[in-house]
């Protein structure tokens, strides 16, 4: 090495070492994140936390909308494997059909996070952790509240029509699976129609409209597996000359700020939490993985539940 080149060179590590800056700035975490739509208001406040998130934290956030479609999540990931991203992280709109895709990755030695919900795989090898609400719980919680208030009226038929979501998809399957375990304590309770709305308002209401068209006023409650469908069902109710939070009682999961507004105007009777806010935390694990330190394989997220008596308290407190 020449003279002159050792001389910059040590004016480099000692400018360096004197004001303290690394001298060789270790580059960006670069994340690719695929992201099942944009279906639903917890949708846009989980994409929100997440790019947020990934700012805050000097993190290079590769975003792909998959529009509800598992063959365009397969098409990001691969793409996310091409440009070799330090980890790929996604929401699966639905359970089943990630194996290949999840080997290629692995394959890469290129890590995975599930963000929100679960997939069913041959291997859990293939994903490094999930972190993600308990929806077999919120179900449970939904079906705890209306045990609760149908202790009013021990002697009373109940009949329940449920808006499932997305088929196939995690929370669609846990949520009527939990609702289910807790309802069966009550043989008054039926489900008499379930139908998927596939976790939006649009199609809420149109599965209502049909379930009203069906059954009319023989409808006492509507559980509906998130906000937006309980949202777009409340306009098909009250199209049909009924009062929904009195007519039909209406229960729903995620806790989105339509649902507190809905409980204060009296039509829906209550939600179940499920927190759309992962980003810090997927951040955090995302750098622990990268880093190969331990960490847990599952992270669930602490949720509460919210009858219309508090919504206007808790209102305010809101955050999506
Ligand atoms: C739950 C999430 C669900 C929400 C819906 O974690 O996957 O998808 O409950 C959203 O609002 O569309």
């Amino acid at each position: 090495m020449t003279c002159n080149r050792r001389t910059v060179l040590a004016a480099a590590f000692l400018a360096a070492f004197t004001f303290n800056t690394p001298v060789f700035a270790a580059k960006p975490l670069v994340i690719g994140f695929s992201q099942v739509g944009a279906e639903s208001e917890w949708r846009t406040a989980n994409t929100v936390s997440i790019k947020d998130a990934a700012k805050k934290d000097g993190i290079t956030l590769k975003f792909a909308d998959a529009q509800q479609k598992q063959e365009n999540q397969v098409k990001a990931i691969r793409s996310f494997i091409a440009q070799r991203v330090d980890l790929i992280a996604f929401s699966p709109v639905v359970e089943s059909g990630w194996d290949t895709v999840l080997r290629e990755a692995k394959a890469a030695k290129i890590p995975v996070i599930l963000t929100d919900r679960a997939v069913n795989v041959s291997d859990p090898s293939l994903y490094a952790t999930f972190i993600g609400s308990d929806f077999v719980e919120e179900g449970r919680r939904a079906g705890r509240w209306l045990l609760e208030r149908a202790k009013k009226t021990p002697d009373t038929i109940i009949n329940i029509v449920e808006l499932q979501g997305t088929v196939g998809s995690a929370p669609a399957l846990d949520r009527k699976k939990g609702f289910e375990e807790v309802i069966a304590g009550n043989p008054k309770l039926k489900v008499i129609r379930s139908q998927t709305g596939d976790f939006t308002r649009a199609k809420g209401k149109e599965v209502m409209e049909a379930f009203l068209k069906a059954e009319g006023k023989k409808i006492n409650v509507l559980y509906a597996h998130n906000d937006d469908m309980a949202i777009g069902a409340i306009q098909a109710i009250e199209e049909a000359g009924l009062k929904p939070g009195k007519d039909i009682v209406v229960i729903s999961i995620d806790g989105v700020k339509g649902a507190f507004e809905a409980m204060i105007a009296g039509k829906l009777n209550v939600t179940v939490e499920c927190s759309p806010l992962l980003g810090p935390q997927l951040m955090q694990l995302a750098r622990d993985v990268v880093a190969n330190k331990p960490v847990p394989k599952r992270v669930v997220t602490q949720e509460g539940v919210f009858p219309a008596e508090v919504a206007a308290k808790e209102f305010p407190n809101r955050k999506y």
